[in-house]
């Protein structure tokens, strides 16, 4: 009886050993150096720079040269360092996912540095858009008229904020061409003709031109927010 409950006893520990020992070698192992000198390196069981990585569980391990320098692994999921007055080496068992990490040397870090990429490495986000040209504008002011017109020639009516190019042509000596609203406030003189070119940034809001020596001559528009 006693017999055969040893046997069983040494059944399951032979079974369960081989188990335990699958689990821990499925972690690839990298080489992390530091030291002597300003040197820094993550090398593949081959002796290959690592570039690109599988996901996956690594052991790291890193051997820290110098009192100098240390080893620091950074990225998602990822924070791992030497310090930088120790020496020894060191394993790290470590979870890489999609993205870029970076190994540096905390005490020269634009000196000492490598990165590598892992997975599916997200794009970098897009350059942001160019901000649009700014809009042509004409302004007139006659002795009878008063007009604010697009590039196209048709009378301004809305606008999106933004940057716009007014030239103005005040060919009256008794008006002006005033322009009013969010941010601005420009004229031309009431005694002279005149041109003028205003580069003005539009706010959203109701604008309005008018010459300030007659009632009659006077529009408005509005401006939206951009997007
Ligand atoms: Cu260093």
């Amino acid at each position: 009886m006693l017999r055969t409950l040893l046997i069983a006893v040494v059944a399951v520990a032979a079974v369960s050993i081989p188990t335990a020992a699958t689990g821990s070698s499925s972690a690839i192992a990298l080489t992390g150096v530091v030291g002597p000198g300003f040197n820094i390196s993550l090398k593949n069981a081959d002796g290959t720079g690592v570039n690109h990585l599988e996901v996956g569980t690594y052991d790291v391990t890193v051997t820290d040269n110098s009192i100098e320098h240390n080893f620091h692994l950074q990225g998602p999921g990822v924070d791992q360092k030497t310090d930088v007055e120790g020496m020894g080496t060191v394993t790290w068992t470590v979870t890489i996912t999609d993205g870029t990490y970076t190994f540096i040397c905390d005490a020269h870090p634009t000196q000492m540095k490598g990165s590598f990429t892992a997975g599916n490495v997200p794009p970098p986000p897009p350059p942001p858009p160019p901000p649009p040209p700014a809009k042509k504008l004409s302004g007139k002011v006659t002795t009878r008229t008063i007009s604010l017109k697009t590039g196209s020639g048709s009378k301004v009516k809305t606008l999106t904020a933004g940057k716009v190019k007014l030239t103005v042509s005040d060919t009256a000596k008794t008006q002006n061409f005033h322009l009013k609203g969010p941010g601005v406030n420009k004229k031309t003189g009431v005694a002279a003709r005149s041109k003028a070119t205003w580069t003005l940034t539009l706010k959203p809001g109701k604008y309005t031109y008018r010459s300030d020596k007659s009632r009659k001559l006077h529009g408005s528009f509005t401006v939206k927010a951009a997007g």
